[in-house]
């Protein structure tokens, strides 16, 4: 495959709900998308980074960067011959793994229409249904959030994750488990918690949790192995996990009995079917981590949640929750079951509405040169 160029963009989509966690409340959607021209079609990759640096050091702006000025060089004008190729040209540069990752994706999702197989295939994806669960943000008040639960149980999601952080987890969780007391529920903390709220965590313990989620701090799994020896309900990493060699660490530290995957997360396709394998390999489940995606990123999580560890519900639901319009068509649609239904289409298996991101898009820059070779 013959890298042509790389665009970078900046669509603005705004969000059908705002989405509050323990760091701050997203209105609108800055999305960076990646458009690559190579062999003479177009592929798409998906940058998740967020519009601030609170969820991880990077942002929009850093992804920007780290794009226009490092990555898409070393990537532009290459022959490559997969998408395993790419981390091995993007390696010098440290960190900036959501950067990395919209690139790297692009090039399988590339490689996949040119293949002319199912991109979930290429993978090594085998179910042809992926089970599908919700995040339920920070709400209004506990009764606005008893609604909006309400409302995703009949549509058939089956689990239920809320954000929590103090003053809103042990009420809140009283309230749910009062009226389901059966529901599959965990929580996600988003490192609001620290060592000091031991005895307080531990009252979690009482709502039957599948998980707590990243509850103490962004970059640590010796301290989440400590609290995990005194917790019963499992604890899933969602930040702290970056690669597949951190997914080892915590696993072998006993830090969680669950990993969130997050592709931006871990820096592309290939380190998230690393991180995949090491999980399954320890006997510890794994799900698919949502950050808020448009289409193309939603259609490459979809893919993802294939491969056979993803045994739980992941953060994978449907378009409609997010956008008015996706970038995508068909967008993603969850059956009554609380299901996606895996396409057998060569490529991603939902076609980019082109216009529309014209449409969204707010700025646009192209990489077609290749760096020059530094010493
Ligand atoms: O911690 O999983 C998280 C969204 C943005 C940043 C972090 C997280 C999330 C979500 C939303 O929980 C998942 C989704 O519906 O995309
Ligand atoms: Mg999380």
């Amino acid at each position: 495959m013959q890298i042509e160029s790389v665009t970078i963009r900046e669509l603005h989509m705004p969000l059908v709900h705002f989405f509050e966690t323990s760091f701050g409340r997203t209105t609108e959607r800055r999305v960076m998308l990646v458009e690559l021209r190579i062999d003479g079609i177009t592929a798409w990759g998906e940058c998740v980074a967020g519009e601030h640096p609170y969820y991880s050091e990077e942002s929009i702006a850093t992804a920007w960067y780290a794009i226009s000025e490092e990555l898409g060089p070393a990537l532009a004008a290459r022959e490559i011959s997969s998408g395993r190729d790419v981390p091995a040209l993007l390696n010098r540069v440290r960190g900036h793994r959501m950067a990395k990752a919209a690139l790297e994706n692009a090039v399988w999702d590339a490689e996949a229409q040119l293949k002319q197989v199912p991109l979930w295939k290429l993978l090594g994806g085998t179910r042809k249904e992926i089970a599908c669960g919700v995040s339920l943000g920070i709400q209004a008040s506990p009764d606005q959030l008893l609604d909006k639960i309400s409302a995703e149980l009949d549509a058939g999601y089956q689990r239920i994750k809320v954000k929590c952080k103090p003053g809103w987890d042990v009420e809140i969780f009283e309230r749910i488990r009062g009226r389901w007391s059966q529901i599959l529920l965990s929580c996600d903390a988003n490192s609001a918690y620290t060592l000091n709220d031991l005895d307080h965590l531990k009252q979690f313990d009482r709502f039957n949790l599948l998980m707590i989620e990243q509850p103490l701090w962004n970059d640590d799994f010796y301290f989440h192995a400590k609290l995990q020896k005194e917790l019963k309900t499992r604890i899933c990493l969602d930040e702290a996990i970056h690669h597949s060699r951190s997914a080892r660490a915590a696993i072998e530290v006993k830090a969680c009995g669950i990993i969130n995957v997050k592709v931006g997360r871990v820096g592309g396709f290939t380190e998230a079917i690393a991180v995949h394998d090491v999980a399954e390999q320890n006997g510890i489940p794994v799900w698919c981590g949502g950050m808020l995606e448009s289409g193309i990123g939603r259609a490459h999580n979809v893919a993802l949640s294939t491969l056979p560890n993803f045994s739980l519900p992941g953060d994978v639901s449907a378009s409609k929750r997010y956008w008015k319009e996706d970038v995508i068509e068909p967008e993603v649609s969850v059956s009554k079951a609380g299901t996606i239904k895996i396409s057998d289409e060569p490529g991603r298996g939902y076609e980019v509405r082109t216009d529309l991101v014209d449409r969204l898009t707010v700025r646009k820059q192209t990489i077609r040169q290749a760096a020059a070779v530094r010493a």
